[in-house]
């Protein structure tokens, strides 16, 4: 595509400012001329080759094309007859330069907005810019539009006619047919009438179509005036804010792209998503908020930075106030969809715009996605990533998994309310369960090396992290190699009773008969543990039974303190109660004289409480510790009996997914 640039006439208009200087050299900005800005954003858009018609000081305009030293290929076309004839005849001119190509068209004296040319370039069809807002005016050019189609432009032209500028994209078997028309003209001594008048006869052959730029600036500059409002128009325009907003770790030749787009549109200001509000719909982020914060700041063309804290613009949105909002258009549907519909709310609130481009769905980018996933999933990265989530998020919570699939449902789980995401933050291997899973008894009987298994099946598709019940931890001998274990496959934080002997669920409380560990020796597990880990980042939790069995508060408090004292790195306090009081009390006490030491709790009796409601009494994880389990089961156990009662399966295909479902549930590598 060839750009052809009119610049043959003096602009007599313009007075003193055309006395040694052609109109297009005339400045709109500190920095810019009408010329050097239309040669900028020409060779912004990718083109190289320019042909312009000089006639009037044409020496003066060729030497300041070059002096402006782009990547631009010249062809300077002078027409002798410049101070006789119109620009059709500077067109028959560069008619041999101008074969075979596609062709943007501009008079030498029009000043657009990038996103004017953009738009111009990027169209499919032959085009020409109109305005369908504007009012018609006096003496310039108007098009007559019919169904999207430019059939005359003229100045005399008013019925269903639309502001008209003189810039245009035209493809090569159209201009083929306006350029013939053209020399016909000229040869036939028609030298000084418009080249539309050339198209006005081929307009059904030379389909053009008009393309609105919805008052967005695209204006010739006759008089000294309207350089006034032109460049008043443009200032206003370069000073405007554009908003985008970011989560990425990686950036790539994506990103790049839609960033060069924004950045068009005026001053652009990033909003990179804090990493709660990354990890809260997506994955834990790779690299923390202020490394992909100063990774964007360092991009040409990004005015500023600044924290966006929830997938929510609106804050943002209205303390910068910023012209555009720019995405790609892949949020118009899925889970992103009502934070566009709250984008396009607060906007319309101020007059703001929404700009979105074709979102690239690229391949590469999965590619790196999947990658970065495979990192997460990594021993070391997946570790001690609970630690920095309970200090970022303050309150974290687990869901049961006691298989592969399982893990999958409490990695993948998403809900978007109230255009916010939640996913559960990590997995809880519960005992209960993978025995349950295995058709044992909660009793410690699933040895190690099974219990590790689970984990292993778990591990391999997920990449959450992981909290292991360890039960009593069994002897402090053989806790220690647990410990290593563990930290070796990468999981977060075991979680260790202090009960002794054959241990049973929890939640019989003093039903059955269970012995609680004295504190000495409790405590003496946690310090072994502690001193066998490797790695700092490994958690040991020292859960409290004394609730459970019925002890006290003291006992309980007591415990905590001993237990911390030797190296827990968290505290569980179980109850069986429906009504959480005792938890509260305990939660408050411990408070009280501890604010660091995270406090885990397990709400299957006192499950009325809110996440919320934990987090501002001070607790930190919430565990989910056998809802999976307690629902998939009854629901198996139930399409066995159809099938029993039924002799057949038909009658349970209604509670069955479907084997299309299942098939593609797990996608594969
Ligand atoms: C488990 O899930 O195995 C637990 C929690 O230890 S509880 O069942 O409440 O004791
Ligand atoms: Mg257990």
């Amino acid at each position: 595509m060839k750009a052809l640039i009119l610049n043959s006439g003096l602009g007599q208009r313009m007075g003193v400012l055309t006395s040694n200087q052609p109109k297009c050299m005339t400045e709109i900005s500190p920095t810019e001329t009408i010329l050097s800005r239309q040669l900028r954003l020409i060779a912004e858009a990718g083109l190289t080759e320019v042909v312009m018609t000089t006639g009037y000081f044409d020496e003066v305009l060729t030497h300041y094309c070059q002096s402006l030293a782009l990547p631009l290929k010249f062809t300077f076309v002078r027409n002798p007859l410049y101070d006789q004839t119109n620009y059709i005849y500077s067109i028959y001119c560069a008619r041999e330069s101008l074969l075979d190509d596609d062709i943007v068209l501009m008079h030498g004296d029009l000043v657009f907005e990038n996103r004017v040319f953009d738009a111009v370039i990027a169209d499919e069809e032959s085009c020409m810019a109109v305005d369908a807002e504007a009012p018609l005016p006096e003496k310039d050019f108007k098009a007559v539009v019919h169904n999207g189609r430019i059939s005359k432009i003229g100045i005399e032209f008013f019925d269903e006619a639309m502001a008209a500028q003189p810039l245009y994209k035209i493809r090569k078997k159209d201009w083929a047919v306006w350029l013939k028309r053209i020399v016909e003209y000229c040869e036939s001594g028609n030298r000084k009438c418009y080249a539309e008048n050339a198209f006005n006869e081929v307009s059904d052959e030379c389909c053009l179509k008009a393309l609105d730029v919805k008052g967005a600036l695209c204006a010739e500059i006759d008089t000294p005036d309207d350089l006034k409002v032109v460049s008043s128009k443009l200032h206003e325009i370069e000073n405007r804010w554009v908003y985008m907003c970011f989560s990425a770790d990686l950036i790539h030749s994506g990103h790049i792209a839609i960033i060069k787009k924004a950045r068009k549109l005026g001053r652009l200001v990033i909003g990179v998503l804090s990493d709660e509000a990354v990890a809260s719909y997506k994955r834990y982020p790779l690299i923390p908020f202020s490394e992909r914060a100063s990774l964007f700041a360092n991009i040409s063309g990004v005015a500023k930075v600044v924290e966006q804290k929830t997938l929510s613009y609106a804050d943002n949105l209205r303390q910068l106030r910023p012209s555009f909002v720019v995405h790609g258009d892949d949020w118009v549907t899925g889970f992103q969809r009502p934070i566009r519909d709250e984008v396009v709310g607060v906007l319309s609130e101020y007059g703001g715009q929404l700009v979105e481009f074709p979102y690239t769905n690229d391949e590469k980018l999965k590619e790196l996605d999947k990658q970065s996933r495979a990192q997460l999933a990594m021993p070391d990265m997946r570790r001690g990533r609970l630690r920095k989530l309970i200090g970022m998020k303050g309150l974290v919570t687990a869901l049961e998994a006691h298989s592969g699939i399982t893990g999958l449902i409490a990695e993948k789980t998403t809900v978007l309310q109230d255009g916010k995401t939640y996913q559960f933050d990590a997995m809880w291997i519960s005992s209960l369960c993978d025995s349950t899973a295995k058709g044992k008894p909660d009793i410690e009987l699933v040895d190690m090396t099974s219990r590790f298994r689970t984990i292993d099946d778990i591990m391999e598709v997920t990449t959450k992290p992981i909290i292991f019940d360890g039960d009593t931890g069994g002897l402090t001998e053989h806790f220690v190699y647990t410990v290593r274990s563990l930290e070796r496959m990468g999981v977060s934080m075991v979680i260790i009773e202090d009960k002794t002997g054959l241990k049973k669920n929890s939640l019989f409380g003093t039903e059955v008969k269970q012995t609680q560990d004295t504190i000495e020796n409790f405590c003496a597990k946690i310090a072994a543990g502690k001193k066998a880990q490797k790695t700092s980042d490994f958690m040991i939790c020292a859960r409290i039974e004394s609730l459970i069995l019925e002890r006290g508060m003291d006992d309980a408090l007591t415990r905590a303190r001993a237990y911390v004292d030797s190296g827990a790195d968290a505290i569980m306090i179980h109850s069986r109660k429906k009504d959480p009081a005792e938890i509260f009390e305990f939660v408050e006490r411990f408070r009280s004289e501890d604010t660091v030491t995270p406090i885990v709790v397990v709400p299957t009796s006192f499950n009325m409480v809110t996440e919320d409601e934990f987090k501002q009494r001070g607790v930190n994880v919430v565990i989910y510790a056998n809802q999976l389990t307690r629902t998939g089961f009854p629901a198996m156990q139930r399409a066995a009996r159809t099938i029993l009662e039924n002799h057949r399966a038909k009658e349970c295909d209604d509670m069955c997914m479907s084997i299309k479902d299942i098939i593609t549930l797990i996608p594969e590598e």
